[in-house]
């Protein structure tokens, strides 16, 4: 059986282009995994844990909606393996990368493990994330947060 999922694609280091492309067909490829809709790949300002940063080197941010026969945390290994196949170092938080795969969404469902927590906590304050989410799925919602529509709307 498989339930829906969304993931958040982001980068700004290198082939920003190149490299979603390559993790959305990484993503595309894995067993127990379909993509169902990808949204257009958009430049956005660097949010650093201080706030944005125009300074800092622009983000490609993408959503992609996948069915998935995956549990959460199986897919959450395959999303750090694709960055890790792709390029990806963890160095500060929050700094500069070649690939961010976040998990925003899991089948609707609320849970925290040490190293997961679903819906994406940050998700909803995010306009890098909502706006290309609301261009795929315009009724999107997050579990105990309700609209997408709403809450960006709360940010402009
Ligand atoms: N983790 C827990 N829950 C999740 C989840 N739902 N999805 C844990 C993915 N990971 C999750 O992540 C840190 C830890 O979060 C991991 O150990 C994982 O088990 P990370 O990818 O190693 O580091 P990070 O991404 O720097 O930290 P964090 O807190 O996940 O940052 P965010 O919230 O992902 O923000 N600006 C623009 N314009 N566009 C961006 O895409 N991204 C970030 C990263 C900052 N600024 C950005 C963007
Ligand atoms: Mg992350």
């Amino acid at each position: 059986m498989s339930v829906r999922a969304v993931i958040a694609l982001g980068g700004n280091l290198g082939d920003r282009q190149a490299t979603l492309d390559d993790a959305v067909r990484l993503l595309g490829a894995s067993d127990g995994v379909t993509i169902v809709a990808l949204s257009s790949y958009r430049e956005t300002v660097a949010v650093r844990v201080d706030g944005p940063d125009i300074e800092a080197p622009r983000y490609l941010n993408a959503i992609a909606i996948i069915d998935t026969a995956l549990e959460p945390a199986q897919l959450h290994a395959h999303l750090q393996r694709i960055e890790t196949e792709l390029g990806r170092e963890r160095h500060e938080r929050w700094g500069d990368r070649t690939l961010d795969l976040d998990l925003i969404d899991f089948d609707g469902r609320e849970f925290s493990t040490p190293t997961l927590t679903v819906p994406h906590p940050r998700a909803h304050e995010r306009l890098f994330v909502l706006d290309p989410w609301l261009e795929i799925d315009p009724q999107a919602t997050i579990p105990g947060v309700g609209s997408v529509a709403n809450a960006r709307k709360v940010l402009s």
